[in-house]
């Protein structure tokens, strides 16, 4: 088993990206040791070393992008750490296709949910930035700390994004669907597809319902309403609370309970 020194991962990240968050949980289930890169929004053509999109993962000379090719390439490149998916099959797919849905049907709903309507819209998003701020290399100025609510949903990803989330709910209701839904796909569990062990999709889910709770998102208590989910999240904490830790504790305002 060659999980590398300290140095030879690293995960290009912004704390609050879904997508990083979710190979984050990846790497943090594999067991390997990695670092993490928080690239600053102003310097993201300087410092990311392929693309324009957050997350890229380097191994040595290597690098990929696009988190679900990135879990596939850590099972290939890690096959003797736990595997995020059985390597053929029909579960395999199973899994694949919910995974599928947390990133075209989950991703989104947060998008929208996170900063959410009116006044939730302008506090959450300076949580938003107040993350960003205090993670990424060098910081943000002030001026840019303030517009973040404002300028959020302009980016052409997040509109993007946004508009896949549109069901024509308001905000809340939508995203309590979106927690039934993804209870639909749990079925009677422990873990996704029933498996007794987290895989790629439990771990692209976590952190669409644990980052938001954890940095005291305005809505983001949600979570508490749903019972079979908090029970979930806590089966999931053993597998993810390790380090370096999904979110830094800097920036962290409550534990998951
Ligand atoms: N399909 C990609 C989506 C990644 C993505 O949308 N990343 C966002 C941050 S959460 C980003 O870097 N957006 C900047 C841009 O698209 O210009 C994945 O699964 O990793």
């Amino acid at each position: 088993m060659n999980t590398g020194s300290k140095r030879l991962i690293r995960l290009y990240t912004y704390a609050m990206s879904p997508f990083a968050a979710k190979v984050h949980c990846f790497l943090l289930y594999k067991g390997l040791d990695f670092e993490c890169f928080y690239i600053n929004p102003l310097r993201v053509k300087q410092d990311l070393p392929v693309g324009r999109q957050i997350p890229v993962v380097r191994i040595g000379d290597e690098c990929r992008a696009d988190s679900t090719p990135i879990g596939l390439w850590l099972d290939e490149r890690f096959p003797d750490q736990p595997r995020l998916l059985p390597a053929e099959g029909p579960e395999r797919e199973r899994l694949l296709a919910i995974d599928t849905w947390v990133s075209n049907c989950l991703i989104p709903g947060s998008f929208r949910s996170y900063p959410g309507d009116g006044i939730d819209h302008i506090l959450n998003g300076w949580k938003l930035s107040r993350v960003m701020a205090n993670t990424a290399q060098g910081g943000l100025p002030l001026w840019l700390r303030a517009a973040w609510p404002l300028l959020i949903t302009r980016v052409g990803f997040v509109r993007r994004l946004v508009a896949m989330a549109d069901d024509g709910l308001p905000v809340r209701e939508s995203k309590l669907k979106l927690y039934d839904e993804f209870l639909a796909h749990l079925g009677d569990g422990p873990f996704l597809g029933g498996r007794d062990e987290p895989s790629l999709p439990d771990l692209a889910a976590y952190p669409q319902f644990a980052l938001y709770y954890i940095t005291g998102f305005r809505g983001g208590e949600d979570i508490l309403e749903r019972s079979a989910l908090m029970e979930w999240l806590g089966r999931m904490r053993p597998y993810v609370d390790r380090n370096p830790p999904l979110m830094p504790a800097a920036v962290c305002t409550r534990d998951l309970p």
